[in-house]
């Protein structure tokens, strides 16, 4: 530590004992960056890029003080200078330059590329503002502009510029770096695009801004709201930007290594993280045709370079963007779109399979799936979905480019750096190689009935609960109990994630603890979760949340025996905290809805219980621990599809045939609710509930009770309960991100 000593001196001209934290942080910022840069990158002649709208990497220092291995020495160097490294990290900016696990995912695979030692970059977007704060005022959520760029940041810039042409104008670009490093091995680079001119000031009242002044607001923030056509062109010059930067980078670093561009796939690959960069396609072709490449020659190489992984099977998320709105901002695309179109159509003509529908719509994932090599979904049930039904027509004509790659986490930050205590733990256990070989934790079943073990892991637990109070207590106000069971739904709100079924289970207790019947142990119900903004009906169902807790807080016959809390600005470094704490996590998507999930799998290896239907990864994590070790609820996938071919699914018919059903989502516009909540919101999700419910509430509900009871009751039995955790974190290993990515690079990359 003598070099961070001096360099601290260097800077402050004093000693680490007597500097402020965000000076120390300050330091250590430069310290970090000067080591990553040291360590090199990886090199190799064929380099994956993988091209996201979307990186949430949250914060950095502490991941990289681990991956660079001088944690320990780090933290012991601060203390003896009485520091503490958790409240330096607080002057961190946590980037929201992300959403949910998409995002996320992203920055699990950089982690994970560097750590196996493979050639590759991420490529995105400097967001300024990133997606957004998200604020509770009155019981609501309210949006703030999220800056995250200091003058010390990760970022470093970089002399990497290109221009961009737009219909009428051009956009110079400038590339912007941030180093991921991986684990005991080299680094490799976060590739940010950013306009030079990008102006926060146009800013107002909350996230609001002009969203035609594309020169000043290109990359003011994610995901602009798209309500109107000008944010939708937004997004349209948005994602053109990050793709022709995208486009010319790879050409030119193929051209350096040695490529003449027709042999392209051999050096480089492009993963096509959902339909957001599906334009490197087009653009690919037009700038092969400027370095002399004809169209059938350079439709045949991007195929080969092109690989798409499809997240979701929601159809309003597959984005389809009118002919005329590419027409307008991109209109060099448009030719080489129609002339893919036509290729398409000469030899498949029908309608479900054109990228260019009668309605004059582009299909992004079509492009993707007939101009790349490999289509892959997320997790197996939802491959078997794009296959048997979402993409079938596709799947009988390219069969061989379908393929499954489960998703998977860093075990870097969400075990050893999350969680030191179980970390360190497990390696007194079982020796430390799991840290780079996951499938080792296997040898925690050895202990499967060690008393001392399983009371350690309880002890664990117990312990990351206190501190995950304290977290609470900061963010909420509320003081929860550290000996309640924490039930926690932490992810995006969205109606197919069924935050709603879990309110509804909070009032079936609320209302049995009224009419006297009491929980053998207090319940902390802990819910997180940002609404899009202009997705209406999730921020009323926030609204409810909040107003629940309320309710609560304010009844004292209720509140000993349990509490609901709503973390504020549920992003990353809340997850860090909640999800060591967690004994049930909540994975209770509509059955065939969730691609797959990966807060599911963190939650897994921290020693939580799943409690969730059989969807995304759920069904995996489902066939690794057993039935006696998760809790499964509600309609199969299988009955759900049938549901929706056939029609046949009515809330109201439910509600009205089941007088205990009608009672909790009654209360929901009761006068104890109208009392703390705003009537107007309430009712609309009682209505939606009732009229809509598009994904099928009420059909899942019951059982949901039901096997809720049975995990409360299940966790009083402390060690059979501790057993349960003990083989959830024992097969946690096959959700590693590094085993995924093994398996992008053995079956689609070909790196090395
Ligand atoms: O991607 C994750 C999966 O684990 C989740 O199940 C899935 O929901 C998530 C359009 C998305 N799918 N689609 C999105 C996000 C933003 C947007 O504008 C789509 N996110 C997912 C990782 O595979």
């Amino acid at each position: 530590m003598e070099a961070l000593k001096t360099l601290i001196q260097d800077m402050f001209h004093k000693d680490c004992s007597a500097c402020t934290d965000q000076e120390v942080y300050e330091a250590l910022l430069a310290y970090t960056k000067k080591m990553l840069a040291a360590k090199g990158y990886q090199d190799g002649k064929k380099k994956i890029y993988y091209i996201s709208a979307e990186f949430l990497i949250g914060k950095l220092l502490s991941n990289n003080l681990i991956n660079l291995g001088i944690y320990d020495d780090v933290t012991e160097f601060l203390r003896e200078n009485g520091k503490s490294l958790a409240e330096i990290e607080s002057v961190e900016p946590e980037p929201s330059l992300g959403n949910g696990g998409l995002g996320r995912l992203a920055a699990c695979f950089l982690d994970s590329i560097a750590t196996l030692g493979l050639p590759g970059e991420g490529i995105g977007l400097n967001y300024h503002l990133g997606l957004f704060r998200q604020v509770f005022e009155d019981n609501l959520q309210h949006e703030m502009p999220n800056p995250w760029i200091t003058p010390d940041s990760w970022l470093t810039a970089t002399d990497v510029t290109y221009m961009v042409p737009f219909r009428g104008f051009s956009l110079k670009s400038t590339m912007y770096t941030i180093d991921v490093a991986g684990y005991e091995n080299k680094a490799i680079r976060l590739n940010l695009f950013d306009i030079d001119l990008a102006d926060e000031s146009m800013v107002h009242d909350g996230i609001a801004f002009n969203k035609k002044d594309i020169l000043h607001n290109l990359t003011l923030f994610l995901y602009p709201d798209d309500s109107d056509e000008d944010g939708r062109k937004l997004r349209i010059y948005q994602q053109y930007f990050m793709v022709s930067n995208a486009a010319q980078r790879i050409l030119d670093e193929a051209a350096a290594r040695g490529s003449n561009f027709h042999d392209l796939a051999d050096y480089a690959v492009v993963q096509i993280n959902d339909t957001h960069p599906s334009m490197i396609i087009p653009e690919f072709i037009r700038l092969l045709g400027e370095r002399g490449i004809a169209f059938e020659e350079a439709a045949e190489i991007v195929s080969h370079v092109c690989a798409y992984t499809n997240h979701t099977i929601l159809a309003e998320a597959l984005e389809k963007w009118p002919i005329q709105y590419l027409e307008d901002i991109v209109p060099q695309l448009v030719p080489i779109i129609r002339r893919l179109d036509e290729k398409v159509k000469a030899k498949y003509p029908q309608e479900n399979l054109t990228i260019i529908d009668s309605n004059q719509l582009v299909h992004m994932a079509h492009m993707d799936i007939h101009y790349g090599f490999s289509i892959n979904g997320v997790a197996a049930l939802h491959t078997e979905i794009l296959k048997n039904s979402e993409l079938h027509q596709f799947y009988e004509i390219y069969p061989e480019k379908f393929n499954n790659k489960t998703n998977g986490i860093t075990f870097r930050r969400w075990l050893m750096y999350c969680n030191r205590p179980l970390a360190k733990y497990i390696t007194s256990l079982i020796g430390d190689g799991w840290k780079k070989d996951a499938a080792q934790l296997k040898q925690l079943f050895d202990f499967e009935e060690d008393q001392e073990v399983l009371s350690q892991l309880l002890a664990i637990k117990a312990d990351a609960k206190k501190n995950c109070k304290e977290f609470i207590f900061e963010n909420t106000g509320i003081e929860i109990d550290e000996n309640s069971v924490f039930d926690i739904q932490i992810k995006r709100l969205h109606e197919y994630k069924r935050q709603q079924l879990n309110a509804l289970y909070v009032i079936y207790k609320y209302l049995e603890i009224k009419e006297g019947r009491k929980p053998e142990r207090t319940i902390t119900f802990i819910f997180g979760a940002k609404a899009a903004p202009a997705y209406y009906i999730a921020k009323d169902i926030i609204h409810l949340l909040l107003t629940l807790e309320t309710l609560i807080q304010n009844d004292p016959e209720v509140s000993p025996y349990m509490k609901l809390v709503m973390v504020e600005n549920y992003n990353v470094s809340a997850a860090e905290k909640l999800i060591p704490a967690c004994n049930i996590s909540e994975q209770i998507s509509l059955a065939s809805k969730e691609a797959s999930g990966t807060g599911n799998m963190k939650f897994m290896l921290n020693g939580a219980v799943t409690l969730g239907t059989m969807d995304g990864a759920n069904v995996e994590i489902s066939d690794l621990v057993g039935k006696e070790n998760i809790y499964i609820f509600g309609e199969s996938s299988d009955e759900v599809i049938r549901h929706y071919e056939k029609m046949d699914y009515h809330s109201r018919a439910i509600y009205e045939s089941d007088a205990d059903i009608k009672k909790y989502v009654d209360f929901i516009v009761s006068e104890p609710m109208l009392k703390y909540g705003r009537e107007e919101h309430l009712r609309n999700v009682y209505n939606e509930l009732l009229n809509k419910d598009w994904f099928m509430t009420l059909l899942d509900l019951k059982d949901y009770i039901k096997v809720k009871d049975q995990a409360f009751e299940d966790y009083e039995d402390r060690t059979a309960w501790a057993k349960k955790m003990l083989v959830n974190i024992a097969q946690a290993g096959f959700f590693s991100s590094d085993r995924t990515i093994e398996q992008y690079n053995k079956d689609i990359w070909h790196l090395n």
